[in-house]
């Protein structure tokens, strides 16, 4: 008698509706896990979280986990003496792709706070501008030059635009960027300026105050409102980004996201009560997905190199784990500002790989920038297995590159050799 029904690759279900997942033996766990968890099967508790939480299928089956795959570009690519970094989210006009991201092409290299002059830059993205490039397939690339200058002397934003963010709303373009005005203050403090065209070719009106402010003194976007990140929700324009606190004692929040909202780009901004809405991650980058938002959240923060989702917009949780994600990515999204509550998700964008001076430790400032492309499968709409597998494993390279700092350093090796002396009990008899 056939007391357990089965239902395809599914569970095997009795005429009372339980289930279990092997026919004979309720405690073999099957080589093909049933889609729907089984009732009375003795789950471990990371089996029951692959039901409850994931899927049992992982990775696989999930939308919102993809690797990443670079490739170089042309145009916008490595150039040694120029910067180029954060690119924008990346827009599709009449055939055309458009991005916009920070250029410095300064004399001297960054000297950090204390060697900055009028002229030497003190970080990175520091004496930049913002400018644009165009392409037809999102490799090859044509410069095509500045979009937004700095301010002139006295104005807000004289000493540097960067980071910029795209918005295209009803027929009009706007430009979101951080915008540092007279010498550079330490910790990167700044607000976001923005600037707004007819055409995403310009000309480019610069508004001459902030658009978004930082927080108060004691806030947590006290000091910095950095990589603003604009996109149309729920008929409203929401800009997220990175905030930083004034506080750097070492107990502070150390990254966390929110967002700003507001009926017109250019303000009033109105930030979410539930600020930060993320706890993680560097630079923004986020995209519709279905009825809600999704985010890539890397580099920094306990829920680091995750893919997240909030369903509103605002309650993010995280979604995959994710392995060498770009950094500062700028994604296409054809619907980025469709604001219809079907966001299909993502399969390329833009991001930037850093060049360090590491010949010589008095030159640790000396760092550019330059953009580079990857492909992934944040899409509903595309199937890409290549994109779907994990198990990946780092060539030898990686493991002692010096730049990422994964090779160990011969002064903390010397350390370690001193203080490991003093773990050094023995296995027997501890
Ligand atoms: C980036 C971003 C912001 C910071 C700096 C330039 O990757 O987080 O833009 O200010 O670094």
């Amino acid at each position: 008698m056939t007391r357990w029904q089965k239902q395809g690759l599914d569970i095997y279900t009795r005429k009372d509706g339980s289930s279990r997942m092997h026919k004979e033996n309720p405690y073999l766990f099957p080589s093909v896990p049933p889609l729907t968890k089984p009732d009375d099967a003795n789950l471990s508790a990371a089996i029951r979280r692959m039901y409850d939480r994931w899927h049992p299928l992982g990775d696989r089956a999930n939308d919102l986990f993809s690797n990443f795959k670079y490739s170089r570009v042309t145009g916008i690519g490595s150039e040694i003496g120029v910067s180029r970094r954060d690119p924008s989210s990346i827009i599709n006009v009449d055939g055309e792709y458009y991005v916009w991201y920070t250029k410095r092409d300064t004399d001297d290299p960054p000297a950090g706070l204390e060697g900055q002059t009028l002229t030497r830059p003190a970080v990175d993205w520091d004496l930049a501008d913002i400018w644009y490039a165009t392409s037809i397939n999102g490799f090859d690339w044509r410069e095509r030059g500045v979009a937004v200058h700095r301010a002139p002397k006295g104005h807000y934003g004289d000493r540097s635009l960067s980071t910029p963010g795209i918005l295209v709303y009803e027929q009009k373009y706007y430009l979101y960027f951080q915008c540092f005005t007279n010498q550079w203050e330490p910790h990167d403090c700044v607000s976001v300026g923005m600037a707004w065209a007819e055409s995403p070719d310009g000309p480019w009106h610069r508004v001459d105050q902030p658009v978004i402010e930082r927080g108060g003194a004691e806030a947590w976007d006290g000091c910095a409102i950095h990589d603003p990140h604009p996109l149309v929700y729920r008929d409203k324009i929401w800009v997220y980004y990175k905030g930083s606190p004034i506080d750097k004692s070492g107990q502070g929040f150390l990254r966390a996201q929110g967002v700003a909202i507001s009926e017109n780009p250019e303000g009033p901004f109105i930030k979410s009560g539930l600020n930060p809405v993320t706890n993680s991650g560097h630079e923004t980058c986020l995209f519709p997905f279905r009825d809600g938002i999704a985010a890539i959240i890397s580099l920094d923060g306990p829920e680091k190199n995750t893919i997240q989702f909030a369903p509103d917009g605002l309650n993010f949780s995280v979604k995959s784990h994710i392995i060498l994600p770009p950094v500062a990515p700028g994604v296409f999204a054809h619907d980025m500002f469709a604001g219809n509550d079907d966001g299909r998700g993502i399969t390329w964008g833009l991001c930037h790989i850093r060049v360090r001076n590491l010949q010589d430790p008095a030159k640790r400032n000396e760092i550019r920038c330059f953009i580079a492309r990857f492909d992934c499968d944040l899409s509903i709409d595309i199937s890409r297995p290549e994109f779907k597998g994990t198990n990946i494993r780092f060539s030898e390279s990686v493991h002692f590159d010096l730049e990422a700092a994964m090779k160990l350093s011969s002064e903390l090796k010397d350390q370690i050799v001193r203080e490991q002396l003093d773990q050094k009990k023995p296995t027997i008899g501890t």
